[in-house]
């Protein structure tokens, strides 16, 4: 089964920040949907567990340069 996160995602100052996480995200091995809201700074991200891991999906956001924190 899928699971879905959501993380608050700091430092996206504009749409191309949020395009470029999404995108990011989405090339994610073990990703099945990811999107980036700009305006709430909240990504959810549906993945398949086994295949990749919030921790990973954290870390690819981190990597971009940007904030990310768990939302529950
Ligand atoms: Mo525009 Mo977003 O330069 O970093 S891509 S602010």
């Amino acid at each position: 089964p899928v699971e879905r996160i959501e993380l608050a995602i700091s430092g996206m100052t504009c749409a191309a920040c949020s395009a470029r996480v999404e995108k990011k995200l989405n090339a994610l091995v073990g990703v099945q949907e990811a999107t980036v809201n700009l305006a709430t700074g909240r990504a959810t991200v549906k993945y398949i567990p086994g295949l990749t891991e919030p921790t990973e999906v954290r870390k690819a956001v981190e990597n971009l340069g940007y904030g990310a924190n768990w939302v529950q």
